[in-house]
């Protein structure tokens, strides 16, 4: 364990040598990275030797935990046999088959393809450039156009940035990459109108989809993507109308459907897949993050069987791919990772336990002065800190009061995400009742300390 001179000498050496995603350098370098040194089950320590439950399992990731020997032994054996070797030239090797097989009987039933990187954003990628090639090899190369939704997070490529629809992502200095439409996210507790029910509200921002199409002529839309919840922009958890409404749209115009489950896939809502806890059928399925746990990057686009095919009909090379497409050690991982999530029954238990625990401790901070809503489905949870409960009003400085909860989050030994004012967790799958008892403790003070803090700016 390192000790304060220690860590003091760790963070001027970050500061001076380490640019970290994300961050607003000035400010880390004004306070200081903290250093995390160890993870153990649910448990992180940072290397003043505080202990920190860990609310985001990393960064909606480290699913089984931190701490599995099993996942290290499982890389260990891999890199003895056969540490590298690319799938480029008539190439393959077992893992890469064993895991592709795997996730062919995950995924829904038509999805049995699979192509691989190491990222999210990467993935996204993949995805954009074989929606365009399909098309093409369709003898529609018109349909390039991709429609998204506002705050969706698809990743920080240029391409996968554009998708995306973080307006602080795209003012940066290149401009939105030629082909994207963003309509409006399905965010009821922000987005809709007085009086709106959730299930109006969700048809609302399902039909934005329609609109769309019509608008920009359904001759030249090729896709939609969406994140079956959105977990960057906030946790947000779409009415039930919606996705219902947004795949009859995608039938009705023939369009295909990519599904982001860069968060939501490996059991997160207590199914492998999200599309299979909203029944929806995405003809592209994108992950990443807890395929492997976080232990080693890995990432995929999982294809139906129609796309498949149109690559296979056709003598084109689809010129596109990683060096690290289908790593042996990440997929070992993979594949390791995935026999826990079965063994431990990590899935089903999200529906039967995990989920419904969540849910519970969310619940009991529903009519705490600050919040305004809490929600969660499956283990993605959300509290919204508001100014005025009965009318939504946010703070002034959007963002600010979210920092000084967040903030209190982390001297209280507990790892929750700010999204503006929206507090987000994603535990991981393997937390006990011991964990939920201890997040609820923890989010009580938290919330109170907060509301010392801005008391003077709350509604009368
Ligand atoms: N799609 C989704 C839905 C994501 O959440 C990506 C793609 C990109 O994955 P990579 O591996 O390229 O990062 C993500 C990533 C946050 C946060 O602050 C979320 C992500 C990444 C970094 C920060 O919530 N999600």
């Amino acid at each position: 364990m390192t000790n304060q001179y220690q860590t003091a000498q760790l963070r001027e050496l970050d500061a001076l040598h380490h640019l970290h995603p994300f961050t607003t350098h000035s400010s880390l370098r004004a306070s200081g990275a903290r250093v995390i040194v160890r993870g153990e089950g649910p448990y992180i320590w940072d290397s003043e030797g505080q202990r920190i439950l860990d609310g985001m399992a990393g960064l909606w990731t480290c699913d089984v935990g931190y701490g599995r020997k099993e996942l290290a032994q499982a890389a260990y054996d891999q890199m003895v046999e056969l540490p590298f070797y690319n799938t480029f030239f008539k190439t393959t090797h077992p893992p890469v088959i064993a895991l592709s097989r795997k996730l062919a009987e995950l995924a829904p039933d038509t999805l049995n393809q699979v192509f691989y990187g190491s990222s999210g954003s990467e993935s996204n990628d993949t995805a954009i450039r074989l929606i365009r090639h399909y098309w093409m090899l369709k003898g529609e190369p018109k349909r390039r156009i991709i429609i998204s939704r506002k705050n969706a997070y698809h990743g920080s490529t240029i391409a996968a940035g554009s998708m995306g629809g973080m307006a602080h992502v795209h003012k940066h200095s290149y401009p939105v990459y030629e082909g994207f439409r963003h309509i409006i996210d399905p965010y009821w507790y922000g987005e809709s109108e007085e009086g709106e029910s959730p299930e109006a509200f969700g048809l609302r921002a399902a039909r934005a989809l329609e609109e769309e199409i019509l608008a920009v002529g359904p001759e030249n839309v090729a896709a939609f993507a969406g994140e079956p919840v959105q977990g960057a922009g906030g946790v947000k958890i779409p009415p039930t109308s919606y996705w219902p409404e947004v795949q009859r749209i995608v039938d009705k115009y023939g369009i295909l459907l990519l599904a982001d489950e860069v968060i939501t896939g490996f059991g997160r809502l207590g199914t492998w897949f999200a599309s299979q806890y909203y029944g929806i059928r995405p003809n592209l399925i994108t992950f990443a993050k807890a395929a492997t746990s976080g232990y080693i990057p890995l990432s995929g686009i999982i294809v139906d069987d129609d796309i498949a095919g149109a690559l296979m009909a056709h003598d084109d090379d689809f010129h596109h791919g990683y060096t690290f497409s289908g790593h042996p050690v990440a997929c070992a991982v993979a594949l390791k990772n995935i026999e826990i999530m079965e063994q431990e029954r990590l899935v089903p238990r999200v529906k039967e336990f995990t989920g419904p625990a969540l849910a519970k401790v969310l619940a009991k901070f529903k009519d705490h002065p600050l919040v305004g809503e809490v929600r969660s489905v499956g283990l993605l949870g959300a509290i919204e800190l508001v100014a005025d409960k009965a009318t939504r009003r946010r703070f002034a400085d959007p963002g600010r009061v979210g920092l000084i909860c967040r903030d209190h989050f982390f001297r209280e030994g507990f790892i929750m995400r700010a999204v503006f004012d929206t507090m987000v967790t994603s535990p991981p799958l393997i937390w006990t009742q011991a964990q939920f008892d201890e997040a609820e403790q923890v989010i009580g003070r938290t919330l109170d300390l907060t509301l010392n803090d801005v008391a003077g700016e709350l509604a009368a």
